[in-house]
């Protein structure tokens, strides 16, 4: 009996080595001493058609249960579609099961999909596991938790799924990357690992905050370093990223963990999302024992200067403590890499201002050191199924997309180069728009490479010194430049 995964490519063109499908191994790993081999194909490696269809046709046979798809509301879904017609095309009945984040925010959207059979939403190794053990003996999916399915062309949808006991679940070890053709992976440098799941607070614009109903689970402390050292004695990373949400909600479990790391030389430069509001609770001896343990950055969600931006998005932090907080860090050589955010509704000139005023306390905090202190400036969007969405005039945010195959081109063709198709030429977002070209002009650790980078940081510099961000020629010039269309 197989299970057989497809990762679609994130992007359409990817630079190797890269980052493996943790989604997948993460589910892989239920399937160990279950009598189910796994199998993987990446779409970031299997890039053309025809090669993508030979790969179908070798992995698959009577032996497959289901082919399992992951995906983010971006170009992945683009992949995804690509993938499963595919699939379909070849082998009609093979049961196709979509999960990961697309798929728990548009779950009722994806299942009346016809490439699709199944949908789970939200943690998926229980639920995914269940499926699979009943395809394999022909059994109806009835009350699956966490599962829309069809039955005879009827849409089920089951009882939502709570979050589960991390420390219940079969750990994740090396035997999973296994599954991989390793030589297109980095983890022999940089490891990406998950220690919990869920969020306890309610950031307005995120959905993690929404789905996880204010619920947060940690793998304990122990668990975390068995994995951690298990992938360390196969790979040797010099890197750990933990892609947790919020990695430091328990004080004591993240004491354990650098304890561990420490205990057990574990000689690693580790990095984990933190929010202000922790980083200010801190005390000395704490912030030494994260540097002693190999925290080399904390990433963080700052998301503007301004006290009443903040309290709109209910960030839960305070835009007083941010420096501060920042000054904690810098005590013990711990960098950050920062997230803002510019463009939202009714966020004022004074409001943006007080944004760029945060960003360059950072930086002459940081004495200018873009190593140990990295700026993302994001243009604001209303994620859909976030209550910030929910709050929006949709009037005047009448251009976003309406369906969750559109709402992925919109993230990957617009979002991330900032040209936001329902932004209406107002002062405030052409405001928005250069403050989002200090990022891409100016605050990277990346030397310009070409033509059109140069003339970015001019501006981005002219900017800064003269704090004049009226007409955003760049944001025009970029539009102009830009090769990409939405209709690609
Ligand atoms: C790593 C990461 C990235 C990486 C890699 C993404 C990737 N495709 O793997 C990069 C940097 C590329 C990235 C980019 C973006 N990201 Co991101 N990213 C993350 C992060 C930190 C971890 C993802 C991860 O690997 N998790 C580990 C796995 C194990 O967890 P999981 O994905 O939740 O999977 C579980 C379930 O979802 C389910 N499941 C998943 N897949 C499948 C498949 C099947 C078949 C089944 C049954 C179950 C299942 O089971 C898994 C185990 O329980 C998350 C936050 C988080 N902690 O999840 C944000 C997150 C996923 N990203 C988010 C966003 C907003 C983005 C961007 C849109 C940001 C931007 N504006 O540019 C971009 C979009 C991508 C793009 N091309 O532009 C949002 C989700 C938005 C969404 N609806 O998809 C998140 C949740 C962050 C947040 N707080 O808002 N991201
Ligand atoms: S932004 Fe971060 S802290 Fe806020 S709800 Fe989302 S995951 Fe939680």
């Amino acid at each position: 009996m197989k299970v057989l995964f497809y990762y679609p490519a994130v992007t359409p063109r990817t630079d190797f080595p890269t980052w493996e499908p943790l989604q997948i191994l993460y589910l892989a790993r239920m399937m160990r001493d279950k009598d189910i081999d796994v199998e993987i194909i990446d779409g970031r490696i299997t890039s053309t058609h025809e090669e993508l269809k030979t790969r179908f046709l070798e992995a698959i046979d009577n032996s497959t249960i289901c082919l399992g798809i992951t995906s983010l509301t971006c170009y992945q879904m683009i992949d995804a579609v690509r993938a499963m017609n595919l699939v379909k095309s070849l082998f009609p009945n093979l049961p196709i099961v979509f999960g990961g984040w697309h798929a728990s925010i548009f779950s009722e959207e994806i299942i009346k999909m016809n490439q699709v059979d199944i949908v789970v939403a939200g943690q998926g190794e229980n639920s995914f596991l269940e499926v699979v053990q009943r395809l394999s003996l022909k059994e109806s999916l009835s009350g699956i938790k966490g599962i829309l399915w069809k039955s005879s062309s009827r849409i089920v949808k089951e009882k939502e799924r709570e979050l589960e006991s991390l420390d219940a679940m079969p750990n994740l070890l090396s035997d999973e990357f296994k599954l991989l053709d390793l030589k297109y992976y980095q983890c022999n440098k940089i490891m990406y690992y998950m220690s919990s799941v869920g969020c306890p607070y309610s950031c307005n614009y995120c959905c993690v905050g929404a789905d996880s109903k204010k619920k947060w689970i940690g793998l304990s402390s122990e668990n975390v370093i068995f994995e951690i050292e298990n992938l360390w004695n196969t790979f040797k990373f010099k890197e750990l990223i933990f892609w947790d949400n919020v990695f430091f909600i328990n004080k004591k479990r993240v004491e354990g963990i650098c304890h561990g790391l420490i205990q057990k030389k574990i000689d690693i430069a580790w990095s984990a999302h933190g929010r202000i509001n922790e980083v200010i609770s801190w005390d000395d001896t704490f912030i030494e024992l994260l540097r002693k343990s190999g925290c080399k950055s904390i990433f963080i969600g700052v998301e503007s200067g301004s006290q009443n931006i903040l309290d709109r998005l209910n960030k839960g932090i305070k835009a007083r403590d941010v420096i501060p907080a920042l000054k904690k860090l810098r005590k013990y050589g711990i960098g950050v890499a920062v997230n803002y955010m510019v463009g939202l509704p009714g966020e004022t000139h004074n409001d943006i201002k007080q944004t760029i005023g945060s960003i360059m306390g950072g930086l002459k905090l940081y004495g200018f050191d873009l190593n140990l202190f990295q700026v993302f400036i994001y243009k604001f969007v209303p994620f859909p199924k976030t209550e910030v969405y929910r709050q929006l005039d949709h009037l005047t945010y009448s251009d976003l997309p309406s369906d969750s195959t559109e709402w992925a081109k919109y993230i990957h063709y617009k979002v991330n180069d900032g040209m936001e198709p329902w932004e209406k030429e107002n002062s405030n977002s052409l405001f928005a728009s250069s403050v989002f070209f200090l990022w891409k002009g100016y605050l990277t650790k990346k030397p310009p490479e070409s033509f059109k980078q140069r003339v970015l940081m001019k501006i981005a510099r002219s900017r800064l010194s003269t704090g004049f961000y009226r007409f955003p020629i760049e944001w025009h010039l970029w539009k102009l430049l830009r090769k990409k269309s939405i209709n690609e």
